[in-house]
């Protein structure tokens, strides 16, 4: 199952095209389309995936037809993102081995579409572990709301932004 749901988000967030799909211009595939592309899906896997992704990464549109990642594309889909006021801070996990980088460039989005923040410490430094030994970095959201940068949350509870200038990080 675990598996089944990394492979989804490598389908739904950077790649359809491995399986031969399109996403739509709001990030949608079509289940219908996807279960008859992805060998040993079928729905009632995929409506579990859905169910039970410990980060509630997808989401079925009202009709059930249509399956979506909830955040983290680097492909650009407008996935109807909810831009918010943040809370004033914000936390992001990264690797020590960017620190310097970081430091000196601010959180970069890479290769997704924005830079990725969560609003509490564990979660963050989970995120971090991915890439290494894992490092926090805090981030004054709320400042940089008062100097007018966007802030989205995703449904499913991420914090998303463009970029954050090392002027707003805290070690
Ligand atoms: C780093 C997972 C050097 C950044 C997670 C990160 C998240 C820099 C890496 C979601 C940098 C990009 C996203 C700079 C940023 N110099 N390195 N200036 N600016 N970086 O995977 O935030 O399980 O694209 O710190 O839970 O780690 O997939 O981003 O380490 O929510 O659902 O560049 O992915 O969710 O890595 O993770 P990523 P991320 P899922």
């Amino acid at each position: 199952m675990k598996s089944t749901s990394k492979f989804l988000s490598l389908i739904l967030r950077h790649k359809p095209q491995i399986v031969g799909i399109e996403l739509d211009e709001h990030g949608w595939a079509e289940v219908e389309e996807l279960i008859r592309r992805v060998k040993n899906l079928d729905r009632a896997t995929l409506e579990q995936i859905v169910a039970t992704d410990e980060k509630q990464r997808y989401s079925f549109s009202a009709d059930k037809k249509l399956i979506r990642a909830n955040q983290g594309h680097s492909i650009p889909v407008d996935v109807e993102l909810a831009e918010l006021e943040p809370p004033e801070i914000l936390y992001h996990g990264t690797s020590e081995k960017f620190s310097a980088s970081i430091n000196a460039q601010g959180l970069l989005k890479m290769s997704r579409l924005y830079v990725h923040l969560s609003s509490d410490i564990d979660t963050a430094t989970k995120v971090g572990r991915r890439h290494g030994v894992p490092k926090i970095f805090i981030v004054e959201s709320g400042k940089m709301f008062i100097d007018g940068y966007k802030f989205f949350r995703s449904v499913n509870g991420v914090w998303l932004t463009e970029h954050v200038p090392a002027k707003y990080l805290r070690n």
